[in-house]
């Protein structure tokens, strides 16, 4: 796994599992954004190493009826927009169906750290297939990679059309980084990280709807409560789901006392309303302050300030967004699923107050 990420993994940032490199949290505290270095690291094979100068991004398909190609300074040519959006793998959380569910995920075990949020500039996806003239016929868009999976993942058009889904080549005022997709990525906000294809090499505009690994195999939901969508292993999915979580290190040691503490929210669909916490093992709940101005699925941070007895304690951030959801606080309430996607309950955070 190790061999597939390029930038260093130093303990401090980064905790890592056996499919990827997640951000440590406290990484997160008095900041907005996660900075590059820090941000957490999913790719499934070596990054595909491709020079600026002759990287082309391919548009077509069979809806598509103007075929074109573009190169990286045509890219960085067209209108730009610079948004801030959090991006997460779908498996962030997974830990948490075995130590709050009592029954374990397959792969890789995520705490939160398989988010960050970073202002991500680019070309709006809409622009680009704007310009490929799509037939009345098309269903889906398929981006390509140019790893050796090629990887791809369709989305349908009126996500493709959203204004903030982005082909993107810069991350937080710098080129993207080659982990993170250099030249260019697909953005898709809100959806599962796997949406979000790096490396990209081609966006395909089709007419038929397309089954793939990411659809069929992996990204679908498999358990009890799911009916696979034959012949899928389990039922597709998109969306991510709401989350909240506090900059401390896990098992992090504080002073007894008034205690001022951080955290980040983050919803794929309306814009972070209210973060409540806990410090008494979910008893009562104390309402945050969000610091900056909420924005659809993009992270907010908070702070509260709590007064803390020793002893052991867990704190639980509880998120609520714009469209009135909230986190569950009973883990038992959302559904397993076998490969530990979209983990929604609250999270108790373990701390060690001393006196
Ligand atoms: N080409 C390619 N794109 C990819 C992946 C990959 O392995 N290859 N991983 C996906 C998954 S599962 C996630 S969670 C995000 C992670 O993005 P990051 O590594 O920049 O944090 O990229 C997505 N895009
Ligand atoms: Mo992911």
């Amino acid at each position: 796994m190790l061999g597939r990420i390029e930038k260093p993994l130093p303990e401090t940032l980064f905790q890592l599992n056996e499919a990827g490199a997640e951000m440590r949290f406290e990484v997160m505290a008095g900041r907005d954004l996660t900075p590059n270095d820090g941000f957490f690291v999913r790719s499934h094979t070596a990054p595909a190493r491709a020079d600026a100068g002759t990287w082309q991004l391919r548009v077509r398909g069979t809806a598509v009826t103007q075929p074109y190609t573009l190169s990286y300074d045509e890219l960085l040519a067209l209108p730009s927009v610079t948004l801030t959006r959090y991006l997460e793998c779908a498996a962030n959380g997974s830990a948490f169906y075995g130590e709050l569910l009592g029954q374990a995920a397959q792969g890789a075990q995520w705490r939160l750290g398989g988010y960050g949020n970073a202002a991500w500039t680019g070309v709006p996806l809409a622009a680009i297939l704007d310009r490929a003239g799509l037939a009345a016929t098309a269903q889906e868009v398929l981006p390509v990679s140019l790893d050796g999976l090629r990887v791809r993942r369709p989305l349908s058009l009126e996500k493709a059309n959203q204004p903030d889904t982005l082909v993107v080549y810069g991350m937080n005022g710098e080129p993207l980084p080659l982990d993170h997709g250099f030249p260019a990525r697909l953005l898709v906000p809100g959806w599962g990280g796997m949406a979000s294809i790096k490396w990209l090499g081609e966006i395909q505009v089709n007419a038929e709807e397309s089954l793939v690994e990411w659809n069929a195999k992996q990204y679908v939901l498999i358990g009890p409560d799911y009916e696979p969508k034959l012949p899928r292993m389990g039922m597709p999915f998109d969306e991510g789901v709401m989350k909240s979580a506090l900059c401390l290190p896990w098992n992090a040691t504080l002073q007894a006392g008034e205690l001022r503490l951080e955290g980040h929210a983050w919803s794929p669909d309306g814009a972070i309303a209210r973060v409540d916490v806990s410090a008494d093992d979910g008893q009562t709940f104390l309402p945050a302050r969000l610091l900056g101005t909420p924005e659809a699925k993009a992270g907010v941070r908070w702070a509260v300030t709590v007064n803390a007895r020793p002893g052991a304690h867990r704190i639980t951030p509880r998120a609520t967004d714009s469209t009135g959801r909230r986190q569950p606080l009973n883990p038992l309430s959302q559904a397993w699923n076998e490969l530990g996607y979209n983990f929604g309950a609250v999270v108790p955070h373990p701390v060690l107050i001393t006196a």
